[in-house]
């Protein structure tokens, strides 16, 4: 079986047409995944499953991840993660991230084993704000000197999640947007400090299926290049991110409602615009260990 697909820009992007999520065969899972495999960024629109749907849909990629950085994952469910800016009748938030702007990065990279695939359900979404832009880093990869890509080849980045330090000048030039964190005592603060030591990473990977090789890194996470000193991984980095996040590997995608976006951190860095935080946005999130058969993982040697 085949799906329509169109694709969402010249860059990267893929929707995958005639799909719903909820009532996936076989079959039809066996042809989405292969649409992933070669495409780091899918969307399904009009979609409308239930937790359950979305968890089992989830699973069929592989192991779920429960995040314990500083976003909440659904107390009913630890698979799924909350991301919202919503606050319950008890006056808390009922979900992680807020409503300011997330800066380029790579979900789960400061793990030591990351989970690399993110499926994102948008069930209310606000339109024109708060969009998601991705970029391409297989692109990237693909498109840089000769002589980046020996350096990139074999280097090995270090990320500390939430680090005031961040390495690359660009970050520096933003420090005021590190990352925001609701963190609501000193104690909870040493507590994910304490679960998020740091994790060290090959920076470009490789899909086993079609050699496709990509860029793993995070703007906002990386603390240092192994083996560097603080000037040389700065100059290894800085190279890397002027090369990379650049218009032509970007998308950017306007949210409606019922959008489920599948992402690769294996292959894509992303970035959340700020909204206003009286419009109301709330997603829910799986994070899954892909199958180190079909994709390029971090860590394949650590594999579930
Ligand atoms: O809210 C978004 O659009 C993206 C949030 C994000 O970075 C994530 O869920 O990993
Ligand atoms: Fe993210």
């Amino acid at each position: 079986m085949a799906f329509k697909t169109r694709p969402l820009s010249d860059n990267l992007g893929l929707e995958v047409l005639g799909a719903d999520l909820s009532i996936i065969d076989d079959e039809a899972f066996e042809a989405i995944r292969n649409l992933w495999q070669q495409e780091p960024l899918l969307l399904l629109r009009r979609q409308n499953p239930t937790d359950q749907e979305f968890l089992d849909f989830s699973h069929r990629f592989g192991k779920i991840d429960v995040v314990i950085g500083g976003s909440q994952p659904s107390a009913r469910n630890p698979e799924l993660l909350y991301i919202s800016n919503l606050f319950s009748g008890d006056g808390n938030l009922i979900g992680g991230l807020g409503n300011h702007e997330l800066v380029w990065h790579t979900d789960q990279i400061y793990r030591q084993n990351p989970a690399s695939g993110s499926i994102f359900y948008g069930v209310e979404m606000p339109h024109e704000v708060g969009r998601t832009s991705f970029c391409n880093t297989a692109a990237a990869y693909d498109a840089m000197s000769e002589d980046l890509k020996s350096k990139v080849d074999t280097a090995r980045a270090t990320c500390k999640y939430g680090t005031p330090a961040p390495l690359s000048s660009f970050m520096r030039k933003q420090k005021n947007k590190t990352w925001h964190r609701y963190i609501e005592s000193d104690k909870e603060a040493k507590d994910i400090d304490d679960r998020t030591p740091e994790a060290t990473h090959d920076m470009v990977l490789e899909n086993p299926t079609n050699g496709q090789r990509s860029l793993y890194f995070s703007p906002n996470h990386t603390v240092a290049i192994e083996g560097m000193d603080e000037e040389g991984g700065r100059a290894l980095i800085d190279a890397v991110i002027d090369h990379t996040i650049q218009d032509k590997f970007i998308y950017t995608h306007d949210w409606r409602n019922g959008d489920i976006l599948f992402w690769d951190n294996a292959r894509l860095l992303h970035h959340r615009d700020a909204f206003d935080n009286d419009l109301p946005r709330f997603a829910k999130r799986t994070t899954i260990f892909l199958d180190p058969e079909h994709f390029a993982v971090p860590e394949p040697k650590l594999a579930l």
